[in-house]
This record gives structure tokens, C-alpha cells and sequence, in this order.
């Protein structure tokens, strides 16, 4: 019988299904990375109680009262043994907000927390939250920091689009208790701002992207750093570009920090994306590059084009052509879980390890920024494996 009991029955059952679904590696790569064939988290993943009154007498239909249109952009780290992946989640209404969803083996079964993240309120309340960056920092805090939206005041009459971005910055310890600290003070607007984990000279340490518009980064070069004095007061003072963006490159129009760096044996090592324009729009697609130990604003490798970008089901979703990454962990025995999502509607994982990533970021041919150089760099390749098979 379809009763009402029933079919909030079967809304569970279902949900359960979903949840407990087993991920399965995909190994035809390319060497340098796993795939996983089902996403890990999706819309249909946020809980049944946040979408639907279990109450007949104010839910006679059982509609799903609240509608979820995405989970993506999630924010990484290993904690108390579990895999935690801090979601952006974007309502039907178009607002995104932040929730736990935690997994044991990082791979599948991930499962939300029964509720998502009420943020303490600054001053000037921001309209829009996304795109928290998690970082363990040797003071002892879990810092997340994320992009803080706010309608452009300054735009002109009639122009409901403009905004602004801000970097705002939370600490916690335990995913339950946000201390909310004074939104990052900027000479220009900031988005895909991340804390690097450890002091540098005694300061905190930030990676920046300074974007002159809401959208259009203009004048800001790329990704930048900046030491910060008091992280309870943060003001960017001083910025210097680290990561440039280059014409004809995959990050020709924009590029930003991902997660923030492993720090390995060879170098801090960067996941960062990459943005060019076409026909279609905008194309989001992800690279890596390597940082001196000595010094991590110095650049020691970085391989040509992209790591990853999108594929097959990736490329279509609410904003198509997009893979974006703001969370990666490594475990102790190497592996890097690399929590991507595609086209601003879902969560991936893709698995490899710090020795193969090292090798990818020191040992494939850096850009020579000409079709030229590009074939040069086949054309080694192609003599060197002649030789090697004597043809
Ligand atoms: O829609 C693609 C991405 O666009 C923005 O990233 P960036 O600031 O680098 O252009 C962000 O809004 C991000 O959330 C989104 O995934």
C-alpha cells in the first residue's frame, strides 16, 4: 500500500541505497591518477530531513519541501581517523552553505552530518558562502577560509549581478564550534585564498588571488602569497605573484590555489585550477607545480598544461566544463585522495600517491609556450623510444 508511512519508507530506503553503494577504481588511466566510476557526493546525497517534511498533516503530497541543486567545492582533511569532506552545498534558491560529510575509507559511503554549518555572523553579513579551504596549522586551530559574496554597492542602478569577494576565515577544532575571525582586509577582492600550514619567519602565510572584478581577475597576475602578522586581524598588506598566468595556457584567463600544498621531500607540491576562455566559455581544468622548500614562493617545476579536466558525465552540469578542487589528504602510507568536483554540481575522487605526483610534476616537459616547442618536446620523446626499441 502506498501509504504516506510507506513512502517515507522508500525516501529512506532509497537514500540508504545511495549512501552504501560501493565506488569502484576505474584503471584504464593514464598512470598518473585513479578515477573512481560514481561520484561521492551529489544533491541526492544531503539528507532526507533536510529536504522533506516527514509531517502528514503539513506534508500531505510528501513534496521535497526544500530542494538541494548541488554539492561541490569541498574543503579536505583527515580527522580522528576519518575522511572529511567540508561540502559546499547550493540550494534550489541558489544560496550555498557548508557541510560535514564524513566517509571511512575516503573512497565511498560518504554521509552528512545531520545538519549542515550555522557560520557566526560578521558586521556586514555576507549573502553567499563557498569554497572553504581546510588547514591544519602547526598553531593547534583548523582554519577554513572561504569566499564571502556581497552584493556590489557601488554598482550602478538596475545591476543585480554585481558583487563582491571577500576572503572570510573561520578556526575550529572540531567541526562543531566556528570561531569566526574579521574577514581578510584587501586592497583588492579575493577569492581561492588558502593558509598555508606552517609559520614562515614566525608569520602566517596566505596564497591570494587578486581579481580586480567580482568575475575578471584584470590586473591580478595569478596566484600570489602574502605573510600575515596577526591571523585573528588579517590584512594583506604586501602580495607578491608566485604562479603567474601565461597567454595561451590553460590558465590564460584566471587561475587559483586549490587546497593548500603537501609538503613532500622534493617540494611543497600545488594543485591549483586553471581557467581559458573559448566559444563554450569558460574551461576549468586543474595542474600541478612544485615549491622550493627553502623557499615556498619559488617555482622548481611545473608541467605543461592540464592534470586533469573534465570527462565524460564531468563535463555537463550546471556550469559545464568545469573540474574544481579545494581539498586533497594524504595518508601516511602516501596516497593523495585528490576530492575534485565537476561543473559546480558534484563531488569526485581521484586517487594516486606523493611519489607519482612528485615524478608528473619534476618529469613532464614544462610549457615551452609555442606549438614549436611542444612538438620538439614529442619529438625527443619519439627518438629517445626509437632508440630504446631500435626502429
Ligand atoms: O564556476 C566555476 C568556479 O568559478 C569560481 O572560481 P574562480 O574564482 O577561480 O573563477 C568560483 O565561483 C568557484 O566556486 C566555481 O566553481
Amino acid at each position: 500500500m502506498n501509504t504516506f508511512e510507506n513512502k517515507i519508507s522508500n525516501l529512506f530506503v532509497r537514500h540508504e541505497e545511495l549512501l552504501l553503494r560501493n565506488n569502484k577504481a576505474i584503471e584504464t588511466g593514464n598512470g598518473i591518477y585513479t578515477r573512481y566510476k560514481y561520484p561521492l557526493l551529489t544533491a541526492a546525497h544531503t539528507p532526507v530531513i533536510w529536504r522533506y517534511d516527514l509531517d502528514e498533516k503539513t506534508n500531505p503530497f510528501l513534496m521535497e519541501r526544500i530542494g538541494i541543486n548541488g554539492v561541490f567545492n569541498a574543503g579536505a582533511i583527515k580527522w580522528n581517523g576519518k575522511y572529511i569532506l567540508l561540502a559546499r552545498v547550493e540550494g534550489n534558491d541558489r544560496k550555498s552553505f557548508f557541510a560535514v560529510a564524513e566517509s571511512e575509507n575516503g573512497i565511498d559511503n560518504f554521509r552528512f552530518w545531520d545538519k549542515p554549518i550555522i557560520l557566526p555572523d560578521v558586521a556586514d553579513g555576507e549573502t553567499n558562502v563557498y569554497d572553504m579551504r581546510l588547514t591544519q596549522h602547526e598553531d593547534g586551530w583548523i582554519y577554513g577560509i572561504f569566499c564571502a559574496e556581497r552584493k556590489d554597492r557601488n554598482a550602478p542602478a538596475g545591476d543585480l549581478s554585481a558583487a563582491t569577494a571577500t576572503a572570510a576565515i573561520v578556526r575550529t577544532k572540531d567541526f562543531l564550534a566556528w570561531e569566526r575571525l574579521p574577514d581578510i582586509i584587501s586592497k583588492s577582492q579575493q577569492r581561492n585564498v588558502v593558509l598555508h600550514p606552517e609559520f614562515i619567519n614566525g608569520k602566517y602565510a596566505l596564497y591570494t588571488r587578486p581579481q580586480d572584478g567580482f568575475i575578471d581577475t584584470g590586473s591580478g597576475g595569478g596566484i600570489g602569497w602574502a605573510l600575515i602578522d596577526d591571523i585573528t586581524h588579517a590584512e594583506i598588506k604586501e602580495e607578491k605573484i608566485i604562479n603567474l598566468r601565461h597567454y595561451h595556457t590553460i590558465k590564460e584567463v584566471k587561475n587559483g590555489e586549490g587546497p593548500h600544498p603537501i609538503k613532500t621531500k622534493k617540494g611543497w607540491l600545488h594543485l591549483a585550477h586553471g581557467v581559458r576562455a573559448c566559444a563554450a566559455g569558460l574551461r576549468y581544468v586543474l595542474y600541478l607545480y612544485l615549491t622550493s622548500l627553502d623557499d615556498p614562493t619559488k617555482v622548481i617545476a611545473e608541467p605543461a598544461g592540464h592534470f586533469m579536466a573534465p570527462k565524460g558525465k564531468e563535463r555537463i552540469g550546471d556550469v559545464s566544463n568545469v573540474l574544481f578542487c579545494n581539498g586533497w589528504i594524504t595518508d601516511e602510507d602516501g596516497t593523495v585522495y585528490i576530492y575534485y568536483a565537476s561543473s559546480d554540481t558534484r563531488m569526485h575522487v581521484a586517487t594516486s600517491t606523493v611519489e607519482k605526483l612528485l615524478d608528473y610534476c619534476i618529469n613532464t616537459p614544462a610549457d615551452g609556450f609555442r606549438s614549436r616547442t611542444s612538438v620538439e618536446a614529442i619529438c625527443a620523446m619519439a627518438e629517445k623510444n626509437m632508440r630504446l626499441t631500435n626502429k
